[in-house]
């Protein structure tokens, strides 16, 4: 039998779910008491982009409001962890200075034996911790490098789909 034509292929196929990581706390504006839309922008485009294509999305910056909603420490960390174990994909922005709660993230989600993709700074990489750069040799990961990383979305999802098939086939 023949699929129908008009049914649009998947971008990512058999991914229902995505957990997006990335710095908060140190870009919240202290006077504003929330992340700059600039700052913002990474996110929501990820969002946007993943969520137009059907995909849940878990993301604690949308959740806690752009840190306008900050939520108790002891909260946040079992709702993260308990979401990235939940999620097909992990998906991070480790971040240049780096972030700590997502370098916690990148363990569970490594630990977790979830597919990883790790946005960097396109000609950074020597900034990045020795854990991060290696990270693909203990876990199946990733890495887009770009100056902007909403340009990079098609680049993005090209890695998504390298990590899952990778991982596939070592299932
Ligand atoms: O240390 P930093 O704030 O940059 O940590 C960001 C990461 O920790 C995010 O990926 C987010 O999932 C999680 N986080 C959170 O869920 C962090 C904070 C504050 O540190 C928070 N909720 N309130």
């Amino acid at each position: 039998m023949t699929a129908p034509l008009n049914v649009p292929r998947p971008v990512l196929p058999g991914v229902n779910s995505i957990f997006l990581a990335g710095p908060f706390m140190g870009l919240v504006n202290s006077a504003a008491g929330r992340m700059p839309d600039a700052v913002c922008r990474p996110f929501t485009v990820l969002i946007e982009h993943f969520e137009q294509h059907g995909i849940h999305v878990y993301n604690a910056h949308r959740r806690e409001a752009w840190g306008e909603e900050v939520m108790a420490p002891a909260e946040c960390t079992a709702l993260d962890q308990k979401e990235i174990g939940d999620a097909d994909v992990f998906v991070a922005i480790p971040g240049i200075p780096p972030s700590p709660g997502t370098h916690i993230e990148m363990g569970w989600a490594s630990a977790f034996g979830k597919p990883i993709v790790l946005l960097m700074e396109e000609g950074r990489e020597e900034e990045y911790g020795f854990l991060v750069r290696g990270l693909d040799s203990v876990a199946t990961v990733e890495f887009v490098y770009a100056t902007d990383i909403a340009s990079a979305v098609a680049d993005v999802d090209a890695a998504i789909r390298r990590a899952v098939n990778r991982l596939r086939a070592c299932a």
